[in-house]
């Protein structure tokens, strides 16, 4: 069930968004990783641009929840894992289509290490995903069966937070489906573009921009 977002944050947002986060508000920085940064295995482009926003925009928080893509080698997200397949084509899985990836975010390795400049003290939780062999998960609620939970609703609800902002990388795959779900699960979502990047394989940004914004995500440039 797709619930429209409540009027009151849609006033704000036409009029910029000038608004405090409060305390049932949380910050959701989605796999800024070195993988995904320039140099790394799948870099989004200019995605370490983020960070320093990021840790900006986190100050204005009291919690902060980190996701980190983290695949054993050889996962099946991996085109490699695929014999005379390309990154960037689709497979056919059980839980339906999947692009194949560059290896990317290995667990271990320094690629799956958080970008080194991010600094959230507040961070009180790393949801990892993206760990069982043969599912992949972009989503930081569901992996991409669209029903394993990772958790993340569970915490959320406990700590009495119900409205969050996502920030991070990449804007058309993780942000997107973790915006997605979390509407779907009844949170107010707001997306901050500013502090995203995206990939854009055949107009994926406007897709995901399109897909967030139908599924009630306030999208905003900045707080
Ligand atoms: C991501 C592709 C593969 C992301 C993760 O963080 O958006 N994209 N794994
Ligand atoms: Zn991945």
């Amino acid at each position: 069930m797709i619930l429209p977002p409540p009027a009151p944050m849609m006033a704000q947002s036409s009029k910029g968004f000038a608004m405090k986060p409060g305390e049932t508000d949380v910050l959701l920085v989605i796999d800024v990783q070195n993988d995904f940064c320039p140099g790394g295995a799948l870099a989004v482009p200019d995605g370490d641009s983020v960070v320093p926003d990021i840790n900006r925009i986190a100050m204005s928080f009291d919690r902060c929840v980190l996701t980190q893509d983290w695949h054993p080698a050889g996962h099946s997200s991996f085109a490699s894992s695929h014999p005379g397949r390309q990154p960037y084509s689709t497979v056919a899985m059980p839980y339906g289509e999947q692009t194949l990836w560059p290896d990317h975010c290995v667990q271990g390795t320094k690629g799956a290490e958080f970008h080194p400049g991010l600094a959230l003290p507040r961070a009180g939780l790393v949801i990892r995903k993206g760990f069982r062999p043969a599912i992949d998960s972009y989503s930081a609620f569901f992996e991409n069966d669209g029903r394993t939970p990772t958790g993340l609703a569970g915490y959320l609800r406990e700590c009495g937070l119900s409205r969050i902002f996502c920030v991070g990388l990449a804007t058309d795959f993780c942000v997107r489906y973790s915006a997605e779900d979390a509407r779907r699960l009844g949170f107010e979502t707001v997306v901050v573009l500013g502090a995203c990047r995206g990939i854009d394989l055949d107009g994926s940004i406007a897709a995901g921009i399109g897909a967030m914004k139908a599924a009630g995500a306030v999208l905003v440039d900045w707080i």
